[in-house]
């Protein structure tokens, strides 16, 4: 039916497949918007942002904290997922309900059922940080999905394939829209180009983007 179409065109968000497994989820975490954003503030006020150095001793552009059982880190020993906040020393903030609800319903919506995030990355760009092209290949199991929400100024997303050199897409990631990332494309090369100056009511003229695992 023409009209039923037409109906759920106005009151889906809009959705994409970018690859095999691979989908985004236009403005899906604008539900509980202002939930998630107190959550978030609380989580940072917790283990603040902080600029992590990568094992060739370079300070990474993004500024990065997480929250849930296990963080992503990276210092001169090189990249893993730990239980304790280096900084502080103590473990990572609790993950809260909402982020646990939002990473489950939109990895639901994906065709991934009873996913249950166990590390929260949260990663923190101004204009000009950017994220080299790299695959995420320090989970332990590739048969879950990553989640990724993109929160404040809007980024380019460069979609590769499985090879550094291949060629990639561009992808423009909004306030809200969330990717979920599994199956066939989990060990898709990918990055983000160099924030561009922009301005957001809540975020100002930073983006935030929340990466969802299974980590352990
Ligand atoms: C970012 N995201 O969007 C960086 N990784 O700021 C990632 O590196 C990423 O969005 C795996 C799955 C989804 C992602
Ligand atoms: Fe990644």
């Amino acid at each position: 039916m023409v009209e039923t179409d037409l109906f759920d065109e106005l009151l889906e968000p809009k959705r994409w497949s970018l690859a095999d497994g691979t989908m985004l989820l236009c403005g899906f975490a604008l539900q509980g918007e202002a939930v998630l954003l107190n959550d978030l503030k609380s989580v940072i006020a917790q283990s603040p942002l902080r600029h992590m150095v990568t094992s060739s001793g370079f300070a990474m552009s993004v500024a990065m904290t997480n929250c849930g059982k296990l963080g992503w880190v990276t210092d001169r020993k090189g990249y893993r997922y730990d239980a304790l906040d280096p900084n502080t020393g103590a473990p990572w903030p609790v993950m809260p309900a909402s982020f646990l609800a939002l990473a489950a319903q939109a990895a639901l919506e994906a065709g991934f059922a009873d996913f249950v995030p166990d590390a929260c990355l949260i990663n923190q760009y101004k204009p000009g940080a950017r994220m080299g092209l790299h695959q995420d290949k320090d989970e332990r199991d590739f048969s879950q999905p990553i989640v990724s929400v993109s929160l404040g100024v809007p980024a380019t997303f460069l979609l590769g394939g499985f090879e550094r050199a291949d060629k990639t897409v561009k992808i423009q990631l909004n306030h809200g829209d969330v990717i979920v990332w599994g199956g066939a494309s989990r060990l898709r090369y990918h990055g983000v180009l160099p924030l561009k100056a922009g301005h957001h009511p809540a975020f100002g003229l930073c983006r935030i983007n929340l990466t969802f695992r299974k980590a352990g």
